[in-house]
């Protein structure tokens, strides 16, 4: 870490943060200025062998979509549990990785928005870049940096790159970057109700993909199920995972569907314009088919919490715990996966 800005009066605001405690808020949280974005361009090969990621068929149905609970953030709006029923979907097993993600550049030549924006958001403890390169820091998250040169082939800023990461989630590539894949791939993003049906692996009303308990000593071989954060968030992380940043998308175990790693490792970007109102309106519409979120807004769902997780401040790698940010917003611990259209 090269900069030398003073972060530590903000720290200990980290276990009151609610909103906005695991993603930056908007990309406006450090500068504003105008985006140009390139639209993917379609190729004349086959989309068949655009897109490679093993598939998971999940059977439609009828679940209880919100949290049974009382362990969420009341703002973000994860009640009341109510009826969703959902057609059958086909979803990605993982989430899109680099190695995925550079076979769309290379075939486009897509720019992604922390490309064209000249940065992105990287976390404090990992930073791989110039003190001048430092932007600034959002005033509610300040283990964030705003950091020019920092982008998906790029994660940690301009000293970074993807060596022994191509199986890791692809980060830094906004909700826009994400539909210009699926454009070029021949999919989708999943629906919040999707996202959240897929991730409990036909276990109804679960905390986790697995169960209700976060510990599961005789999981994985480190006793975790779940990449988080384990330590003094945001300061000291003790690594028993395993996993500062990212872990290879096939880490620990995949859940009854065989989805790996929804909760945890990354957050994931879904197709849903967000509000805290959505479930109230669904609940009150009666049994909702298909849901697809609200009709306007500006943010975009995000599911499943990240790396940076921890219990203490930001309990949100739960199947049933929602968060947001603005389409263009790109950050070090947010990717996607897709769904067949
Ligand atoms: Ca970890
Ligand atoms: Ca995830």
């Amino acid at each position: 870490m090269t900069s030398t800005h003073d972060h530590h009066d903000h720290m200990s605001d980290a276990r009151t943060q609610g909103a906005s405690c695991c993603a930056p808020v908007g990309r406006a949280a450090f500068v504003q200025r105008s985006v140009a974005v390139d639209a993917a361009r379609g190729q004349a090969d086959q989309e068949d062998d655009r897109h490679t990621i093993e598939q998971v068929s999940v059977p439609g149905g009828a679940f209880a979509m919100g949290n049974p609970f009382d362990d969420g953030f009341h703002a973000d709006g994860e009640t009341p549990v109510h009826q969703v029923e959902l057609s059958p979907f086909t979803i990605d097993a993982t989430s899109v990785t680099n190695a995925d993600f550079a076979k769309f550049v290379d075939a486009t030549g897509y720019v992604t928005e922390a490309e064209s924006f000249g940065f992105s958001a990287v976390f404090h403890l990992v930073l791989a870049a110039d003190e001048d390169d430092i932007l600034g820091q959002p005033p509610q998250t300040p283990w964030w940096y705003g950091v020019r040169g920092a982008d998906w082939s790029h994660p940690e800023g301009r000293h970074s790159d993807l060596a022994d990461r191509a199986d890791h989630p692809v980060v830094h590539v906004s909700w826009n970057d994400a539909q210009a894949y699926c454009a070029w791939a021949g999919r989708r993003l999943p629906t919040e109700a999707e996202w959240e049906f897929a991730s409990r692996g036909g276990l109804a009303g679960a905390r986790y993909p697995w169960g209700d308990e976060l510990g599961a000593r005789d999981g994985d071989q480190t006793g975790w199920r779940a990449n988080i954060w384990q330590g003094d968030f945001p300061a000291v992380n003790t690594l028993d995972d395993g996993f500062l940043t990212t872990a290879p998308v096939r880490t620990f175990q995949p859940n009854g569907y065989g989805l790996w790693q929804t909760v945890g490792n990354v957050w994931e970007w879904c197709y849903d314009l967000f509000s805290p109102d959505t479930y109230q309106l669904d609940a009150a519409a009666g049994v909702a088919r298909n849901p697809r979120g609200p009709e306007v807004g500006d943010l975009r769902v995000m599911r499943g919490g990240s790396y940076l997780c921890h219990d203490s401040y930001c309990n949100r790698y739960r199947n049933a715990a929602r968060s947001s940010n603005t389409p263009d917003s790109s950050m070090g611990n947010a990717g996607f996966r897709t769904v067949a259209r």
